[in-house]
């Protein structure tokens, strides 16, 4: 068993992947991992993460990045997935309007069960498929607008703002976070400091990590 963590990180942050089933979300988050994909199957919770690591300044930036295995489609998403998430990736496909109508829904939960001051990119993703586009962009932007949730149109497939809706997602929440440093050891109990103060705990809960990759761009 390998360290979960390089020592040399700088901060670790724990996001969310969340929407319904078939939006695209493991997809986003393999276009964003690229080469330095790595995934780790927990199949006893159904709960998967890949790592990255983002160099700003001269600090390293650990995303570590949860995905939902599928859990969505039996609306089984426990609130352990959301436990310590500063970010969030509110999926939906533009091709599919009930995804869209779904988010209303998927807002609630990341606001009872995530972290109040959690940075949420609302993505409107598949923006490839035009032609069969049942939500418009300004319709998702507004309601972005409205819920103060950040936005984007994606193409996963066409590798099209992937990249810029995860880092917007982790610029931000590095903002939020500041100078604060956050230390992790695998298998302890993490505290990340927010900047009112307040203190986020996560467990970590990796078990069989083996060494993860380290990419800086
Ligand atoms: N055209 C298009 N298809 C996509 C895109 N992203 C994902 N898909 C397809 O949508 C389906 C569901 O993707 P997946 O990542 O498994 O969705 P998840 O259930 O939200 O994790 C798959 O068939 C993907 O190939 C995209 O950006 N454009
Ligand atoms: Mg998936």
């Amino acid at each position: 068993m390998g360290d979960a963590f390089d020592e040399d990180c700088d901060y670790l942050f724990k996001a969310v992947l969340i929407g319904d089933s078939g939006v695209g979300k493991s997809n986003l988050l393999s276009r964003f991992a690229k080469d330095e994909f790595r995934l780790d199957s927990k199949p006893t919770i159904g709960v998967e993460f890949a790592y990255r690591n983002i160099k700003v300044a001269d600090k390293i930036i650990k995303a570590q990045i949860w995905d939902t295995a599928g859990q969505e489609r039996f609306r089984a998403i426990t609130s352990s997935y959301y436990r310590g998430a500063l970010g969030a990736l509110l999926v939906y496909d533009i091709t599919r309007r009930e995804t869209y109508e779904s988010v209303r829904k998927w807002l609630q939960e990341l606001r009872e069960f995530g972290s109040e001051h959690m940075v949420v990119v609302l993505v409107g993703n598949k923006c490839d498929l035009g032609q069969s586009r049942e939500v418009e962009k300004e319709e998702g932007k507004g309601f972005a607008e409205n819920e103060r949730l950040f936005f984007m149109e994606t193409s996963a497939l066409q590798n099209v703002n992937v990249e810029e809706a995860f880092m917007q997602m982790i610029t931000k929440i590095h903002h939020q976070t500041g100078q604060k440093c956050l230390e992790s050891k695998m298998n302890e109990t993490t505290r990340i400091n927010v900047p009112n103060g307040k203190e986020i705990k996560i467990v970590d809960e990796v078990t069989e990590t083996k060494q993860s990759s380290c990419c800086s761009i």
